[in-house]
C-alpha cells in the first residue's frame, strides 16, 4: 500500500483569507455567507481565523489573492466572485484574467488559492449556484480550502 496523503475537513489552527468581488454582490454575498458557515461548521473560529477582503470586480481578485497568499499569514485563500455573460465579449476577458491570475498566485506562492468564482451565461444560473438548486459554490470553496490547508501541512518541502 503506497503512502496516502489526504486532507481532512478540519479547522486546525489555520488562517483563511476570503477575497470577494462586489460586482454582482447580490450573488457574491450569498457565496461568502455559505463559505463562512461551512468554515464554522468545520470548527473554524471565523472571527479569529478569517479575514474578508472586498474588491470591486473579479478582475481585481488575483492581485489581492496573491498579496494575501504571499504574506505568510494565510493557509489558504478563497476567491469568491460571479461573472455573468453580457452582450459583449467583456465576460471572456474577465473570466480568463481571474482564472489564470488566481492560478498564477497559487503557483507563485505555493499557497492554495481556491477558485470560487462562478462564470455563467445568465443571472438565473448564478442564483442557482449561490444557495439555491445547484448548491452554493462558496460552501464548495470553503471545503476545498480546508482540505488543501491540511494537504499542504503533510507535504514535504
Ligand atoms: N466583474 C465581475 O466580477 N463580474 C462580472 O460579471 C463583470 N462584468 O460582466 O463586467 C465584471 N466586470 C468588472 C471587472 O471585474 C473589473 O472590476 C473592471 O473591469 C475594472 O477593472
Amino acid at each position: 500500500m503506497p503512502t496516502q496523503i489526504e486532507g481532512d475537513l478540519v479547522a486546525g489552527d489555520h488562517q483563511f483569507a476570503i477575497v470577494v468581488s462586489r460586482f454582482n454582490e447580490f450573488i457574491t454575498e450569498q457565496m461568502v455567507d455559505g463559505a463562512l458557515d461551512t468554515l464554522e461548521r468545520h470548527g473554524v473560529d471565523t472571527e479569529a481565523a478569517v479575514t474578508v477582503v472586498h474588491v470591486p470586480g473579479a478582475r481585481e481578485i488575483p492581485v489581492v489573492a496573491q498579496r494575501c497568499a504571499r504574506s505568510g499569514t494565510y493557509d489558504a485563500v478563497l476567491c469568491i466572485g460571479a461573472v455573468i455573460r453580457g452582450a459583449t465579449d467583456h465576460f471572456d476577458y474577465v473570466c480568463s484574467g481571474v482564472s489564470s491570475g488566481t492560478q498564477q498566485a497559487a503557483m507563485d506562492t505555493e499557497v492554495p488559492v481556491i477558485f470560487g468564482v462562478i462564470t455563467t451565461d445568465t443571472i438565473e444560473q448564478a442564483i442557482e449556484r449561490a444557495g439555491t438548486k445547484a448548491g452554493n459554490k462558496g460552501r464548495d470553496a470553503a471545503a476545498a480550502a480546508l482540505e488543501m490547508a491540511n494537504v499542504m501541512d503533510q507535504l514535504p518541502g
